[in-house]
């Protein structure tokens, strides 16, 4: 609340429900789908929902052009009076498409300059973005990061597409670590908000979280948020078909626990969809597809 942190700091959580337990009870967030190459591979991707970069199916997200992602913002803005931001979380990785989300961006400052814009990203293109993520004024950006070792990362992730060539194992773990931990130093060192999303994947990272939770904490990340994996065995294509679980209830609160006192955790994330509209937990995006929009004109 007010009480506990620096008025500029409150300024820029109040109404974001994401970066405030408070807000979200108050207020939307939207998201458009401009996004959909990325450039790693997760083992846990099926590149439905995103920002929390999670498994669980559903149904495939409409893929949006900038003019078309800011029609349908101001669409909305217009039926819900209390969406106060703009995220691009997907369906691939807001910083693998760069030319479409800075576009949505500047669109949108000229057509709804109130509305707070947000990204999500896996990291490893962040560091070459952060003067644009500055020069737009995005104020949150969120990191998923779900290991500080290369050895824990190269069981995450089978791949990166960096320096114009596809790297995998550890070497691809190693690079997609320092590039998370520069991005997330230079956004500290600018002022923009930071929240680390960690999926937690039982047997791959759960005793890990701490060391992310100590190492995000001492760049400066203003909340960590760690999410259960979910996965689906009747939808099958979770990790790399080895099937992998995700954790129970118990088992993320008690990692969760083990990271009290370190970076302030976010407990009330509800894994969105890349494309959803309105308050957390609660998904409008059937109310504003683009033939909607269009009969709303
Ligand atoms: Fe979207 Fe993410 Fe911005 Fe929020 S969602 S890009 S920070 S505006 Fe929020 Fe959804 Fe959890 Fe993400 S509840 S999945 S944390
Ligand atoms: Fe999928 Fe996101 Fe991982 Fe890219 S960063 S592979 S979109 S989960």
């Amino acid at each position: 609340g007010p009480d506990d942190m620096p008025a500029e700091i409150w300024e820029k959580v109040k109404n974001h429900p994401c970066y405030s337990e408070e807000a979200h009870h108050h207020y939307a967030r939207m998201h458009v789908a401009v996004a959909p190459a990325c450039n790693i591979q997760c083992n846990y991707c099926n590149r439905k929902y995103d920002c929390s970069n999670e498994s669980r199916p559903g149904v495939v997200s409409q893929k949006l052009t900038p003019e078309q992602a800011v029609k349908k913002v101001v669409a909305v803005a217009s039926e819900i009076p209390q969406m106060t931001v703009l995220g691009v979380a997907g369906p691939g990785d807001s910083l693998a498409n760069p030319k479409k989300t800075f576009e949505t961006f500047r669109l949108l400052q000229e057509q709804a300059p109130d509305i707070k814009l947000c990204i999500s990203t896996n990291g490893l293109a962040l560091p070459d973005y952060v003067d644009e993520i500055c020069q737009y004024n995005v104020d949150h950006v969120t990191i998923t990061i779900n290991m500080v070792d290369p050895a824990v990362g190269a069981k995450i992730y089978p791949w990166i597409f960096w320096d114009h060539r596809r790297i995998t194992g550890y070497e691809a773990a190693k690079i997609l670590h320092e590039r998370q931990m520069l991005g997330l130093e230079m956004l500290t060192a600018r002022g923009v908000l930071t929240k680390i999303n960690s999926v937690l994947i039982p047997g791959i990272n759960d005793q890990h979280l701490m060391d992310v939770n100590r190492e995000v904490k001492k760049r400066g990340a203003f909340l960590h948020n760690i999410m259960p994996l979910i996965s689906e065995a009747e939808h099958g294509t979770v990790f790399g078909l080895t099937g992998q679980r995700g954790p129970s209830a118990q088992e993320l609160k008690a990692v969760q626990d083990a990271c009290a006192g370190g970076a302030n955790l976010m407990r009330h994330c509800r894994q969105c969809r890349a494309d959803a509209v309105g308050l957390l937990g609660e998904d409008r995006s059937d109310e504003f597809t683009l033939d909607k929009i269009e009969e709303m004109e």
